[in-house]
């Protein structure tokens, strides 16, 4: 029995990327569940890096981790990672609308 392969959608392989980029810097340190301020500042360097640049050029770096800890943990849990992602999703969003 020969079962079909179904290719996963660009907005589906979006999904997996996020989950896979959170998993990867969170489990650093051990706890899995969530980013520690280490690991978020690595994540936004490695997979954000201009606007990591920018953050430290305007020195606004801490702020901005500040602000993504949403519950004020000191660490940033799955839920507020994709709050910023959609946020940040968003802000590209309006970037690129009004440049046409
Ligand atoms: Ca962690």
């Amino acid at each position: 029995m020969c079962e079909e392969q179904v290719q996963p959608t660009a907005l589906e392989l979006a999904m997996f990327t996020l989950c896979g980029v959170f998993r990867k810097y969170a489990e650093t340190d051990g706890r899995t569940d969530t980013l520690s301020k280490a690991e978020v500042r690595l994540l936004l360097k490695k997979e954000m890096p201009q606007l990591f640049k920018a953050a430290q050029e305007n020195q606004e770096g801490g702020k901005i981790l500040e602000a993504l800890d949403i519950d004020k943990s000191g660490e940033m849990d799955f839920k507020e990672f994709m709050v910023a992602v959609s946020c940040l999703t968003c802000i590209c969003q309006s970037i690129c609308c009004s440049k046409k």
